[in-house]
């Protein structure tokens, strides 16, 4: 049994519901494995079940994307959807993208007060000719499709955030945060995976790529952006090519960190591109973090980005500028989360 079956273990029978893998060559995989999700950070353990009870069912590479990240999204308290922090103004706006395989693709930007995001994008993608909706157009859009309008207050620990962030008031966000503690004392915890004990968020954002029986690739994005943002600000997010891309014939990439230095190298797409010219998912994601971090110069100390990537094969990999990201897989033999391998 290879390093990586023995620790593959299903987690149920654990009675945990994550089990991490330190080091680098454990941090991806070449093995031809479908179906198969991996998902961006700790939150990702409970967004892949929901992805797996379609891929596991046979289901679309698509729908095991929506339905993941929906998980999410319908936490109460949580990094992702309306629960997440607001915007500088204290009003939340969800950003969220969605992409198939043959090159549909959906998407919102600036959205307030629906609950799915991801659904609306969705939406975006089947029930219109175009690729991506914002504001006010992309909410009437919501409700002409059956979507509710939700009430806008924040959730408790938004405000308690909020209140703490106005303070000082200074526009600064901190997209990554290094956890006390490590991996496997999270896992134990698994109460608010995506938590800090300083009771902090550590992201505010789920991406997740899916390969299925079939051998389709789709990937899907969903945030609340940078918190504390400008109001207005759109991040990689909803922009296909930047914080999501999928190309059937090579490989899906989702982003998550400093948006805005994503936009810079369309960053998916940069990734997707590498895999082409052959590259394994982890060392694309490296070729790009690394072209980042020579364009920000010193500046890369103060921000994260991170990419995820899973071949046509079903091999995946990542790639961040700092530690302290992680993702979680799901595959027929378990789940797992894993410890990305980084710059600094
Ligand atoms: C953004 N990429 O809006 C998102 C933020 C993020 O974990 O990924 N946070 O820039």
């Amino acid at each position: 049994m290879s390093l990586n079956r023995r620790h593959f273990i299903n987690l149920t029978s654990l009675g945990v519901a994550g089990f991490s893998i330190k080091g680098f060559a454990n941090t991806s995989s070449n093995k031809s494995i479908k179906p198969i999700v991996i998902s961006t950070w700790d939150a990702g353990l409970n967004a892949n079940k929901g992805a797996w009870a379609v891929l596991g069912n046979g289901g679309s590479a698509l729908d095991a994307v929506e339905k993941g990240v929906m998980v999410t999204e319908d936490e109460k308290n949580c990094c992702v959807g309306l629960g997440a922090n607001p915007d500088r103004d204290g009003f939340v706006t969800l950003d969220a993208s969605i992409m198939d395989h043959e090159f549909n693709c959906g998407s919102v930007g600036f959205l307030e007060r629906i609950k799915h995001p991801i659904s609306v994008a969705r939406k975006v993608m089947e029930n219109t000719p175009h690729v991506m909706l914002v504001g006010e157009g992309a909410q009437q859009f919501a409700l002409s499709q059956g979507f509710t309008l939700e009430s806008g207050e924040m959730s408790d620990d938004a405000k308690a955030a909020y209140k703490q962030w106005l303070k000082k008031s200074t526009y600064k966000p901190i997209i990554n945060v290094e956890r006390k503690g490590s991996t496997a004392q999270l896992d134990a915890k698994y109460i608010a995976p995506h938590k800090l004990d300083t009771g902090e968020w550590n992201h505010d954002t789920i991406g997740m790529v899916a390969l299925d029986a079939h051998g389709n690739l789709s990937g899907s994005c969903t945030t609340s952006g940078a918190g504390f943002k400008l109001r207005g600000r759109l991040g990689d997010s909803p922009i296909i090519g930047a914080g999501l891309y999928v190309d059937n014939e090579v490989g899906a990439v989702v982003a998550t960190g400093q948006g805005e230095d994503v936009i810079r190298v369309a960053g998916a797409s940069a990734v997707v591109e590498q895999m082409r010219q052959g590259k394994s998912p982890q060392e694309a994601c490296q070729f790009v973090v690394e072209r980042i971090r020579r364009i920000k110069k010193e500046k890369a100390n103060d921000i994260q980005v991170c990419f995820i990537a899973l071949n046509k094969d079903g091999a995946y990999g990542s790639y961040a500028l700092h530690k302290g990201f992680n993702y979680a897989v799901q595959t027929n033999e378990g789940a797992k989360l894993v410890e990305s391998p980084f710059i600094y």
